[in-house]
């Protein structure tokens, strides 16, 4: 472990270990400041009635965490020291998240948006027969598929199949896509070309036993921030860390080598690391003969092109692509990592495959401490991308265009294969279509595309022209400002269900309190709505969040992302259960494509053998494919979207920061939050800054071919000189995403948010 790392963690241990002085003591003795009252004012920070233990609503990491609940108030929380995962840590977000149900933001019934007016609350009964007769009116006028659904992952396991169901037996809409086509979806493509399986190949317990981890496109230190402990753990006994990354992030810092790759060009510079272990012979060719196919075209694409040529497109010096493919190649045992950094282009897909052909060259998968894994983003972003409210999927992780999929769906049911919509088309395209009018409909639940989807001012005019829009949520989001209805829907502590983690763990969501005032939970609303619709014969037997997950283990069975085994009262016992588990007493699967004794009875004397860091094992479990090898995919270069150019020569790239959500909606009304944060910023390198005049903390404008931003500038030594980067949390005319570009991936339908060309110039006061 270098020096500094430790002394990082020696000064953020310290002031923690000192006992805090009771809060009543403070308070008695200073009285409370004036914009710091908890929900609930200060005496309501008395005792807790109870502790319920469950998970954080925020990012994939699913730390465990206890709520601290007094009359039916979530009023604190206490960490969760036995939830193995985290261990008691949280980030900033997880200790902040209880305030959010005592907000006053917190809708707290439902709204109509009247015109002239603005939102009015109004009673259940006229919100729902609003929305009932809108939907009703729409599809009689312009056929079924002119009503959209959107929907999210920040929802449970239980929701997220509620939501696929609801929208294709009760809207009888086949458009229905999800927020994870803006996060997973690239990472989902290239998993399953590849593996065949769309998940995380390992638990983190297999980073501890990495030599040399590997992070592509991730900021894991503000964003998977208990990943952090993993790798400084396995750095702790003298893990190498190579980071891929346009800018020196937190993380990036420490790291034995830094690759600056130029946003874009990471499929170059992953094939010239391939080239160099092709050339220094650190392949493993065993491995590739037995379990792959595909390796020849990876190999001649890899060496189609020079290291000096992988250099000028990557911007990474070829000194350094050697060093990487020798450290990677050389490795005993490994763990690549990468997240939307490398998943965020029209080229997302080939970026996560060149990442996948690194790991199958070196034969280092599917054994102790030899993994390979996407971090997943959303809270449920890996469970909400399985069970079917995807455009193209149905649960399971089946295909909606499969005929025996459509089948075995439909027989679980009770309809007709024919009575399933088919495939839709994906959120951005749906929001396109609502432009152009072919869509006029819409209800969201768990969405904020305003300020989440590209190009902000294209969707703004397209939610402009819808003739009818409900949302359910329980802020007001940016989106729903555009809402005719808005129903108040339930947060994370107000429903019980599951949830499943960056890991593959499916973990439980514990109810701590009722949903305030007169709003309802977001099941509720679903199966309400259903009802009134009048398809309540496919849904009222849904009386509890286990009913619904039950119907869901059965209509997963026999698909890849298989529940069957899994019942709430195993996950209790557990700390939850890693799928596949197809059977009941299945183990679990927490590392895939290894033949363990559970799928080879032979092996069952093996297992000692097969522990062992890098330990060799008899065989490999098959891989999910239909050949059941892992396929190599060629990865060759090709421009983004956009490139620089005389008119907008600088690169933009756009993310996150530790102490903000996603659009925001949630972090943004939550003070201490906001202190560490309060604005968005533009990070420019001073050598760019002096070209343009910008000095550090000045606002700047920065301009695309979809529209401008003015922020100030926060000039760092830590990014590409050729390149800005934004956090993109902000609405209106803070928002990130006024700049972007809806260019998609082809396969996957991920926008490009990780770069679009912009141009930039110095702003006066005046200019804001
Ligand atoms: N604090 C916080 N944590 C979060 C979230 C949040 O909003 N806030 N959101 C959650 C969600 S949904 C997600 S998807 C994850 C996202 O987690 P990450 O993907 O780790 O986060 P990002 O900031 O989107 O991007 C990661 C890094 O990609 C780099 N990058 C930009 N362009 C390129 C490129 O072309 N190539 C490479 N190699 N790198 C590039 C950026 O500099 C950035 O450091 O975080 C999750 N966790
Ligand atoms: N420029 C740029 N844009 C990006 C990205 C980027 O890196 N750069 N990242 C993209 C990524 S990876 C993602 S994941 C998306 C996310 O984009 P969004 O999904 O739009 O972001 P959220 O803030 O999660 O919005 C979810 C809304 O759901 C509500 N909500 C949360 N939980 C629940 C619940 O349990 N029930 C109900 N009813 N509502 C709930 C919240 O209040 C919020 O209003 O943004 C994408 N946009
Ligand atoms: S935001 Fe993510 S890392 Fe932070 S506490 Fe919540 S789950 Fe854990
Ligand atoms: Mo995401």
């Amino acid at each position: 472990m270098a020096p500094l790392g430790r002394c990082f963690r020696d000064k953020l241990e310290t002031p923690m270990a000192k006992p805090p002085i009771p809060i009543e003591e403070l308070h008695a003795k200073f009285g409370p400041h004036p914009n710091d009252t908890p929900p609930g004012g200060w005496q309501g920070r008395g005792e807790a009635e109870r502790l319920v233990k469950t998970h954080c609503c925020f990012c994939g990491q699913q730390c465990g965490i206890q709520l601290k609940v007094r009359e039916n108030k979530v009023i604190g929380f206490e960490p969760w020291e036995e939830f193995p995962f985290n261990k008691g840590k949280l980030c900033p977000k997880g200790v902040k998240r209880y305030m959010q149900g005592s907000h006053p933001d917190r809708l707290l019934s439902p709204l109509k948006n009247v015109p002239g007016r603005g939102f009015e609350p109004i009673g259940w009964d006229e919100a729902l027969s609003t929305t009932v007769r809108e939907i009703q009116r729409i599809q009689k006028e312009h056929g079924p598929d002119a009503f959209a659904m959107l929907s999210g992952v920040s929802l449970t396991n239980e929701k997220s199949y509620l939501v696929g169901k609801f929208a294709r037996l009760a809207l009888q809409t086949a458009e229905l896509d999800y927020n994870g086509r803006l996060c997973m979806v690239s990472a989902g493509t290239g998993n399953k070309k590849a593996f065949g399986i769309d998940r995380a190949a390992n638990y983190w317990e297999d980073i501890l036993l990495a030599d040399v981890i590997l992070c592509a496109g991730t900021n894991v230190a503000e964003c998977s921030p208990i990943t952090t402990d993993y790798i400084w753990r396995a750095r702790d006994r003298g893990a190498k860390l190579i980071m891929i990354d346009p800018r020196v992030t937190p993380m990036a810092r420490t790291c034995d080598l830094h690759l600056p790759v130029r946003p874009g060009a990471d499929s170059a510079l992953l094939s010239g690391i391939l080239r160099v272990m092709i050339e220094e012979g650190l392949v493993d060719e065993g491995f590739i003969r037995d379990h792959t196919s595909g390796w020849e075209e990876a190999k001649a694409a890899a060496l189609g092109m020079s290291l000096e040529d992988y250099s000028a497109i990557s911007g990474v010096l070829v000194e350094d692509i050697i060093k990487a493919g020798k450290m990677w190649g050389e490795a005993k045992t490994s763990f690549l990592l990468h997240a939307r950094g490398i998943e965020h282009h029209t080229k997302g897909v080939d970026n996560v495959l060149a990442c996948i052909n690194l790991v199958l060259a070196s034969g280092r998968i599917g054994r102790p401490g030899c993994g390979y894994g996407t971090i997943t983003g959303q809270g449920n972003g890996q469970g909400g991308r399985e069970h079917g409210h995807k455009c193209d999927q149905l649960p399971g992780n089946r295909d909606i265009e499969n005929p025996e999929h459509r089948a075995y769906i439909a027989s679980v049911w009770g309809i007709e294969e024919s009575d399933i919509p088919g495939k839709g088309h994906t959120a951005q395209e749906i929001m396109n279509m609502i432009h152009s009018g072919e869509i006029k409909g819409l209800l969201s639940i768990c969405f904020n595309p305003l300020v989440s989807l590209p190009d902000a001012g294209f969707t703004t005019e397209a939610l402009n022209r819808l003739e009818h829009y409900t949302a359910i949520d329980f802020f007001l989001n940016e989106t729903a400002h555009h809402a005719d209805i808005v129903l108040a829907g339930s947060l994370h502590e107000e429903e019980e269900g599951t949830s499943t983690s960056a890991e593959g763990r499916v973990i439980r969501i514990r109810r701590a309190v009722d949903p305030p005032g007169e709003a309802r939970t977001d099941t509720w609303i679903l199966l309400e709505i259903a009802r009134r619709l009048g398809r309540g014969q496919y849904f009222d037997h849904f009386k509890t969040s286990e009913d619904i997950f039950n119907e869901l283990r059965v209509a997963s069975k026999g698909g890849t992302a298989d529940y069957y085994g899994i019942t709430y009262e195993r996950i209790e016992q557990e700390f939850g259960v890693f799928w596949p588990c197809p059977e009941i007493g299945h183990p679990g699967t927490p590392r895939l494509f290894e033949e363990s004794p559970h799928t080879s009875p032979a092996l069952a004397g093996e297992v000692g053998e097969q522990s062992k860091p890098g330990g060799r094992q008899a065989g490999y479990r098959r891989f999910f494919t239909p050949d059941g090898k892992a396929h190599f995919h060629p990865t060759p270069h090709r421009p983004s979207a956009e490139e620089p150019d005389e008119e907008y020569p600088v690169i933009l790239t756009t993310g996150r920061v530790v102490s903000h959500y996603l659009s925001g909606t949630q972090t943004r009304r939550i003070g201490g939050l906001v202190d560490l944060c309060p604005d968005p910023y533009v990070e420019i390198h001073p050598t760019l800054a002096a070209q343009y005049g910008i000095e550090d903390g000045q606002w700047m404008k920065v301009e695309s071919r979809r529209g401008s931003v003015v922020l100030r500038a926060k000039v760092v030594t830590t990014i590409r000189p050729d390149t800005i980067f934004i956090p993109y949390h902000w609405p209106g005319g803070r928002s990130a995403n006024n700049l972007t570009n809806r260019a998609l991936d082809p396969l996957s339908k991920i926008p490009e948010f990780k770069k679009s060309v912009v141009r930039i110039s110095k702003a006066g006061q005046d200019a804001t």
